[in-house]
């Protein structure tokens, strides 16, 4: 029972982990001041994807920051914010700095083209546009930007439990640090450690040990509610949690339903500490932000709380 896959995943935040898109789900925002030109390209690529407008360098990036497209096609010359301007501020953007900028534009001046691309553009694609050229451009970068996303994605996940790992633990530590801080809300850290595992990888083996992990990491997951809350594989048979907007009150009822979740998983231990099944232990920390209290400060606080629950018995969560 405890070693099906986990399917709660959904309810988790995973800033990395997101499902690559299919060649159906892609979404390619068209920009361009001519509306004839948008109604033609936008019949030459109907099928390569969702399609989405913008008539300015303004609307693109306003449109954009909506919903974020898999790829743009970006005129060069538009009243007001020119297609150079809006590139720059989607590179500078970091949520949309990823996302492929294809030019279309009637100059054919080299040193046009070495600019777009020294700022980042993916491709240059000329007027009159030419429908297969167009679509075979298209198609390529797509199929780049599916490929980094699969990258990205596998680069930030635990191959054993699928939970984001350790790189992503500390991408989003940053984040949630600098958040807390800007917004002077408390953020909370839980660091969790399997009872006894080297005794169960002992006695029932490497393999059962793998699968435990897993069956722990998801039952884990499924004890997180709040999109904003995170829960990775830290280490071996360690997970951490953050808990953004989340009080000491608040995350200690956390770690007591992790404490239970695990238990509840009935995964046989003989070795263990408590009616014979595996046990988790937790170590809970609240962050204030202030010059003298560092990220770093909230996991090692963490760490010495969880080391307290392991002295006191284990199967139990301390603050
Ligand atoms: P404690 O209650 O004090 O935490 O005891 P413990 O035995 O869990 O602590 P210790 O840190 O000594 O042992 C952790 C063990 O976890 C050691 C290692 O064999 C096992 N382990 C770490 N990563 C993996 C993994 O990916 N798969 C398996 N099967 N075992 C792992
Ligand atoms: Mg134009
Ligand atoms: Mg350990
Ligand atoms: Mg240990
Ligand atoms: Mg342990």
């Amino acid at each position: 029972m405890w070693l099906q896959r986990p399917d709660r995943y959904s309810a988790v935040a995973l800033p990395v982990a997101k499902e690559p898109m299919s060649s159906a789900q892609a979404s390619i925002l068209i920009v361009d001041d001519d509306p004839t030109l948008v109604q033609l390209m936008a019949q030459m690529l109907s099928e390569l994807g969702t399609l989405r407008f913008a008539r300015s360098g303004e609307a693109a990036l306003s449109q954009a920051r909506r919903n974020k497209p898999d790829l743009i096609l970006m005129d060069a010359e538009m009243p007001g914010m020119s297609g150079f301007d809006a590139c720059l501020a989607l590179k500078a953007d970091f949520e949309l700095a990823d996302v492929p900028v294809l030019f279309v534009t009637s100059h054919h001046a080299l040193e046009m083209e070495i600019r777009g691309f020294e700022m980042g553009a993916a491709d240059f694609i000329h007027k009159p546009v030419s429908e297969p050229i167009l679509r075979a451009r298209v198609s390529t970068h797509l199929k780049l930007k599916r490929a980094n996303d699969e990258l990205r994605r596998l680069a930030g996940t635990d191959a054993l439990t699928q939970l984001p790992n350790r790189r992503s633990l500390d991408g989003a530590l940053a984040t949630e640090w600098a958040r807390a801080q800007r917004e002077a809300q408390p953020l909370c850290a839980l660091l969790i450690d399997v009872d006894r595992f080297k005794l169960f990888n002992d006695r029932y083996g490497h393999p059962a040990g793998d699968a435990c992990l897993r069956g722990v990491a998801a039952a884990l997951a499924g004890v997180m509610r709040r999109p904003a809350d995170f829960v990775a594989r830290y280490g071996g048979e360690e997970f951490a949690a953050l808990l953004p907007n989340t009080d000491l009150e608040g995350a200690c009822l956390i770690a007591g339903r992790l404490v239970d979740a695990v238990r509840q998983l009935a995964i046989p231990h003989e070795d263990g500490v408590v009616d014979g099944v595996v046990t988790v232990s937790v170590g809970v920390a609240l962050g204030q932000g202030s010059d003298a209290f560092t990220a770093e400060t909230l996991m090692q606080r963490a760490d010495e709380a969880l080391y307290r629950a392991k002295r006191e018995g284990r199967s139990q969560y301390c603050s």
